[in-house]
């Protein structure tokens, strides 16, 4: 049986929103390759069994990959999907993101329980529960809005939302919109949060397809889905974060744009409470318009070392660009460290495990 005979296997966690997602990823690749056939298989990860504790207690990494991270080592599949904000910003040895496919709307969004219709996070109540385990939202929310109590809430969204729905505890939760459109939830929605009073996790928004680094098949066929400025976008988030050292439960947030050449980045961190923070945006200029279809062929770049920029495969996109957008993440973050970002870090670090249960 010849190579492109192969029945191509992709890994995927349970939850309807992983489903949804790798079976938009398989559907993106079978209008490209429509001889190609593709067999999803499921598995369950330590993050979808440890219910019973907030996310940042348990505080290990890759909470959410490390199964089928095993799974693509012994190659029972050959790649997975993940939401790229999952995703750790160095992967297990061998590893690479394939593609990272266009983001959707980063944003943050409120989802109110049906006696606050109509309301927002500045207008509800005083004392009102906001449920979140994510502590870069708990840091923003009790900077903004001192007068809400924030309770951490698990599960996956479908349990999410019925915690609202069916409890009497929260009032409002705070979800990435991305993963509300794509369980079809859009009509919920009932406040966008600007990234001007709510910055965004590295990566949200975009989901990320997970390989070998050495196959070369699967890479190839990858290749094709890779959004170009998202990509350039990530690699700068990615690499604010991997040089702040934090994982994916740090109070880290950011904000990115790219317009024409130019790519803005902004980072921020946060002490738990909100109290104390550290902002900055910092910009650099592309070689190449990656907005535009007619970039730079990967053949004209003058790096010919095949090399992965925080765990994403080059692609089609110049690494000339990719070591730009690196740079401005990797330099973002030592401005933040020089006015005290490790130590707002570390004090929020202390105050989880203090907590833990
Ligand atoms: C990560 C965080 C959360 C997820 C931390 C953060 C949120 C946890 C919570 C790293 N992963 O955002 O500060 O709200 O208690 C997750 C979601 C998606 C991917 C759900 C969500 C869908 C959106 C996307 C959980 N991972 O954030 O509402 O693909 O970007």
């Amino acid at each position: 049986m010849g190579d492109r005979d192969k029945i191509i296997k992709v890994g995927s966690r349970k939850s309807e929103l992983a489903l949804i997602q790798t079976n938009h990823v398989i559907g993106r690749l079978k209008e490209l390759y429509p001889e190609r056939e593709f067999e999803i298989v499921t598995m369950s990860t330590k993050g979808d069994q440890i219910l019973d504790k907030p996310l940042p207690k348990i505080g290990e990494k890759s909470l959410f990959t490390k199964e089928l991270e095993i799974a693509l080592e012994q190659s029972r599949v050959d790649f997975v999907v993940h939401s790229l904000k999952d995703m750790p910003t160095d992967l297990p040895d061998g590893m690479a993101i394939g593609a990272v496919l266009q983001r959707e709307d980063p944003r943050d969004v409120v989802i109110l329980h049906k006696k606050h219709k109509g309301k927002t996070l500045n207008t509800l109540p005083e004392k009102c529960v906001v449920g979140t385990s994510s502590l870069r939202r708990t840091a923003q929310i009790a900077r903004n809005y001192p007068d809400l109590f924030i309770k951490d809430i698990r599960g996956n969204l479908n349990t999410r939302l019925r915690k609202l729905d069916e409890g009497e505890l929260y009032s409002a939760i705070v979800l990435a919109k991305a993963g509300v459109v794509r369980m079809g939830w859009e009509g919920r929605i009932d406040q966008v949060l600007e990234s001007s009073e709510m910055l965004y996790a590295v990566g949200q928004g975009a989901l990320a397809v997970e390989c070998r680094e050495n196959d070369l098949s699967t890479l190839a066929l990858l290749e094709l889905l890779h959004h170009r400025p998202t990509v350039a976008k990530v690699v700068a988030e990615r690499s604010f974060l991997n040089a702040l050292g934090g994982g994916c439960s740090a109070p880290v947030a950011v904000a990115s744009s790219l317009q024409n050449r130019q790519l803005s980045l902004t980072g921020a961190v946060w002490s738990l409470d909100g109290s104390q923070t550290i902002s900055h945006t910092s910009r650099c200029r592309l070689h190449t318009d990656l907005n535009a279809d007619d970039g730079e062929p990967p053949s004209k770049c003058p790096y010919r070392e095949p090399r992965l920029f925080c765990g994403v495969s080059p692609g089609g996109v110049s690494p000339r660009d990719l070591f730009v957008a690196e740079k401005l993440g990797a330099d973002l973050a030592s401005m933040l460290i020089q006015q005290g970002a490790l130590d707002i870090m570390s004090s929020a670090k202390k105050t989880i495990h203090s907590t833990a249960s």
